[in-house]
C-alpha cells in the first residue's frame, strides 16, 4: 500500500496485526503468481493498481461516498441487481472471500465441513479483516444453498447488516412470480433505508453503467477466443475478481482500454502463451479474490483458461439488461435476466450443461475442467451431469474439488499436468 492506512482501519474495528500479516501473504502470492507472469499487457497496469488499494484506496473511496450520503451495499450473488442498488445512488461490493484466513474463527460458528466460501466471508469478519464488510450499510443475502441461507442467520447476528432475499429453487412461473416479488420487496427496502424513490429515470441510469460494464467483460471473453490468447487466464479471472469492487465506470473505462490493447494483439498473433496451448474452460463455484489457485496450477502446468463458466465469469455478465419504459417493466426484465443465470442452486438446471458447450465452442476450449469447492453440494453433484454431457461433446474432462489450502496444490498440478498430456495427444479422458 502507498500510503498508511492504519487510522482508517483502526477505526474500521479491523485487528491491524493480522491484518497487516493478510496484506503481507497477498502482496507475496500476487507478486510470484500475477507479476511473474511473461508477456502482461501493459492495460494490466491499472488492475495490479486495483489489487495493490483494494484495502487501501478502494475503502477510502468508499468512506468519501459514504460520508456523501451513498448507501455501501454488500452482497454475495449475482442474483442480487445491482441497477437497483445504483438507482438509490447506493454502491455494491461483492463480499465474498477466497483466503482461508479466519477459518478456525468461523468454525466456532459454522460446522467444519462448510464450504470455504461460506467460511471465508465469515473469517474475514470474524478475525477483523474485512474492511469492506465494516464500511457495509446493508449486506444483501440470498436463499441460495443451504450453506449460505443458514450462514447469513448468524451473518446478521454479528454484523446487524442483513437483509435476505428468497430466491426460488425452480424457474417455473410460480418461481419467476416470487422472485419478480422479491426484486420489489429489495426496491422498497432500498427506498426505506436511503429515502430516495427509485423512478424509471434512475433505473436508466443505473443500467447504463452496468450494462457497460457487462459489455465491456463480453468483450474481453470474447477476444479470449483468439489462438494465441492475448491475455492469460490468470488476468482474467483477477479482472472479473475486479469488477465486483470497483467503481463500474471506471473499471469499464479501464477495461475498454485495455480491450483496445488485445484487439490489436490479436491481429498481430501476439500471445501469452505459443499458439497451440492446450485450451481449458473452467467451470463451477465462484473464485473470490484471492483465489487463484486453479488458474494458476493450470496456467503453470503448461495450459491456458480460456474461459470461466461461473459467476466471477461469463454467467456474471453474459445477458444484459436492454430496454424498458417503465419501473414495472425494468423489473421484469430484471427477474428475466437473473433467472437466466443457470446456477447449480436450482433445479433442474440442464442449461447450464449447454452453457458450458457453448462456450467451449465459442472460445475453442478442448477440455474442460470442473471446479467445486468442498462441500459445495450443488456443484459437486452437478459434476456427474457436466462430465456426462462434456464427454458426449468429445470433449476431455477433470474433476477439482479443492478447498482454499495450499495444501493439495502439488496432488492437483500431478492431476492437472496428466490431464494437458492427453489432450495434446488428443485422448478424450
Ligand atoms: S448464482 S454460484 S454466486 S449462489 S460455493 S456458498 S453454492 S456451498 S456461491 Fe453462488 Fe449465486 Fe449460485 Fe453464483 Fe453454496 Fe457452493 Fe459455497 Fe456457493
Amino acid at each position: 500500500m502507498a500510503e498508511d492506512y492504519r487510522e482508517m482501519w483502526g477505526s474500521l474495528g479491523l485487528n491491524l496485526e493480522a491484518h497487516e500479516g493478510l496484506l503481507a501473504v497477498l502482496s507475496d502470492a500476487y507478486r510470484d503468481i500475477y507479476l511473474s507472469q511473461k508477456g502482461r499487457p501493459a492495460g494490466m497496469a491499472y488492475f495490479d493498481f486495483v489489487i495493490s488499494e483494494v484495502h487501501g484506496l478502494r475503502i477510502v473511496e468508499l468512506l468519501k461516498e459514504k460520508t456523501a450520503g451513498k448507501l455501501i451495499v454488500g452482497t454475495f450473488c449475482i442474483y442480487v441487481p445491482e441497477e437497483l442498488i445504483l438507482a438509490v445512488d447506493g454502491v455494491a461490493i461483492g463480499l465474498c472471500a477466497g483466503a482461508e484466513v479466519g477459518s478456525e474463527e468461523a468454525e466456532k460458528f459454522i460446522p467444519r465441513n462448510t464450504c470455504a466460501l461460506i467460511k471465508g466471508f465469515m473469517g474475514f469478519k470474524l478475525a477483523g479483516l474485512c474492511p469492506y464488510v465494516e464500511s457495509a450499510d446493508l449486506i444483501i443475502g440470498e436463499t441460495t444453498c443451504d450453506g449460505k441461507k443458514k450462514a447469513y442467520e448468524i451473518f446478521d447476528e454479528i454484523t446487524k447488516k442483513v437483509y435476505v432475499m428468497e430466491l426460488p429453487n425452480k424457474k417455473s412461473d410460480d418461481g419467476k412470480r416470487l422472485w419478480k416479488n422479491e426484486i420489489r420487496r429489495l426496491a422498497e427496502k432500498l427506498t426505506q433505508v436511503t429515502g430516495k424513490e427509485i423512478t424509471v429515470d434512475k433505473l436508466k441510469a443505473a443500467s447504463r453503467v452496468v450494462d457497460a460494464k457487462r459489455r465491456a467483460l463480453q468483450r474481453l471473453s470474447d477476444l479470449r477466443s483468439h489462438d494465441p490468447a492475448p491475455i492469460s487466464g490468470l488476468d482474467a479471472l483477477l479482472i472479473n475478481q475486479i469488477s465486483f469492487y470497483d467503481d463500474p465506470v471506471r473499471f469499464t473505462e479501464k477495461l475498454n482500454a485495455l480491450c483496445d490493447e488485445l484487439d490489436e494483439r490479436a491481429k498481430q498473433g501476439t500471445g501469452v502463451a505459443p499458439k497451440g496451448t492446450p485450451r481449458i474452460l473452467v467451470s463451477g463455484s465462484p473464485m473470490a479474490i484471492p483465489n487463484w489457485k486453479l488458474h494458476w496450477i493450470i496456467e503453470s502446468s503448461g495450459g491456458i483458461v480460456v474461459g470461466e463458466e461461473a459467476c466471477v465469469g461469463e454467467r456474471n455478465f453474459r445477458d444484459l439488461l436492454g430496454d424498458f419504459s417503465t419501473v414495472e417493466q425494468a423489473m421484469e426484465r430484471m427477474a428475466d435476466r437473473s433467472l437466466g443465470i443457470n446456477c447449480a442452486c436450482f433445479t433442474p438446471n440442464d442449461d447450464r450443461l449447454t452453457d458450458i458447450d457453448t462456450m467451449s465452442r465459442k472460445l475453442h476450449s478442448q477440455g474442460v475442467v470442473h471446479y467445486a469447492l468442498q462441500f459445495c453440494t450443488p456443484y459437486l453433484v452437478e459434476a456427474f451431469r457436466a462430465k456426462n454431457s462434456v464427454e458426449a461433446a468429445g470433449l476431455p474432462f477433470l474433476r477439482i474439488e479443492t478447498d482454499y489450502s495450499l495444501e493439495d496444490a502439488g496432488q492437483i498440478k500431478t492431476r492437472v499436468e496428466a490431464f494437458i498430456e492427453m489432450m495434446r495427444d488428443g485422448k478424450k479422458s
